[in-house]
């Protein structure tokens, strides 16, 4: 079997550590010191963390990025629907049902963190025990107490109980716009990694020949959490596209100036949005604005979610700031030695 996960890993975190003293080094200047021209520069606590910025929530123990605030290009106009039907595989864009995401428009968004990866087996199952949750979901449960399956993907999760997880940690769902800009940045681009067409190096949607070549196992349905590096976000955001589909915090509704609104006009109160895709539903759910809708009680086991946090003003000076990136070294660790016990396993879900 080949070992491709855990060295892109060791890779993927010596860049990381190297871009963040970088930014340190950067970040870290007095506050108060003049910027270029010699104007003052920002006060101290005003200024954001650097984009991409890691840390390690103090709630739940996920690694989460920073997605800086600005304006970012959300939904897809018709000729780029057509150029993501053509880069999947189809004739047109009528089988994605891309309409369902235009217009193409502007949004401004205020800084946030966002989970790097879904919310986990190992997460999920620490979340019942303190919270007493009887929850609906079998699919995460049946994992339960098995360390090779702690970095899957929770699954099976009814929208009222992901929001219940959320709550517990201290976080929220991402709306439909957190989750957007956090898959494609702020220029625009059709997939996380730019605008190049999909590979199944890509994500994770249940291709199971071509994954097998990738990994040397037989992927049946998720696949442990974090194993496609070349499909991160601009800000190190992973399985954006593929393995689960992921839960946002809002009804399905048509965007303002959507040409096809009239076909939309019942899925407000009945559709919660999700985001990303799924290793069930392949290639129609890889593009990053890509939207799609279930009912909020239902429990398809190819359904996660990830959470976001909004840090306080000064966050990146606080002493908060320092323990969340002490521990990220031990957290990762622990991730990469659990995928390497279950590729060793050769055992999928
Ligand atoms: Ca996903």
């Amino acid at each position: 079997m080949r070992h491709y996960s855990r060295s892109h890993l060791r890779v993927v975190a010596w860049l990381h550590s190297a871009a963040w003293w970088i930014c340190w080094a950067v970040a870290a200047e007095p506050a108060g010191a003049p910027g270029p021209g010699g104007t003052p520069a920002d006060p101290a606590g005003s200024r954001e963390p650097p984009a991409g910025t890691e840390i390690v929530s103090s709630t739940d123990g996920a690694i989460m990025v920073y997605v800086p605030s600005g304006e970012f290009i959300m939904g897809l106009d018709a000729a780029e629907a057509e150029t993501v039907a053509r880069d999947l595989g189809f004739k047109d864009a009528e089988p994605l049902w891309a309409w369902e995401a235009a217009p193409r428009h502007q949004r401004k968004l205020p800084g946030y963190f966002i989970d790097q990866t879904e919310v986990t087996v190992g997460q999920w199952h620490r979340f019942v025990q303190a919270s007493g949750l009887q929850s609906r979901s079998e699919e995460t449960a049946r994992h339960f107490g098995k360390p090779a399956e702690e970095f899957l993907p929770a699954g099976g999760v009814p929208w009222e109980e992901a929001k219940q997880y959320a709550a517990w940690a201290g976080k929220a769902l991402p709306t439909e716009a957190q989750w957007e800009k956090a898959a494609r940045g702020a220029d625009g681009r059709l997939y996380p990694w730019g605008n190049d067409p999909p590979t199944p190096e890509h994500g994770h949607f249940g291709l199971r020949n071509a994954q097998r070549a990738l990994h040397g196992i037989g992927v049946k349905l998720y696949t442990w959490v974090g194993r496609y590096p070349k499909g991160a976000s601009p800000y190190g955001a992973l399985d954006m596209l593929g393995n689960q589909y992921e839960w946002t915090s809002e009804w399905f509704q048509a965007y303002p100036g959507n040409p096809m609104a009239d076909r939309m006009k019942d899925y407000p109160a009945k559709f919660i949005c999700l985001r990303g895709g799924s290793w069930y539903h392949g290639w129609v759910g890889f593009y990053a604005a890509k939207r799609f809708g279930f009912e909020p009680g239902e429990t398809y086991y190819h359904v996660g979610f990830r959470t976001v946090w909004t840090p306080p003003a000064g966050y990146l000076g606080s002493e908060e700031f320092g323990q969340a990136r002490a521990a990220l070294e031990a957290t990762k660790a622990l991730r990469a030695e659990r995928v390497r016990v279950a590729e060793a396993a050769e055992t999928g879900p």
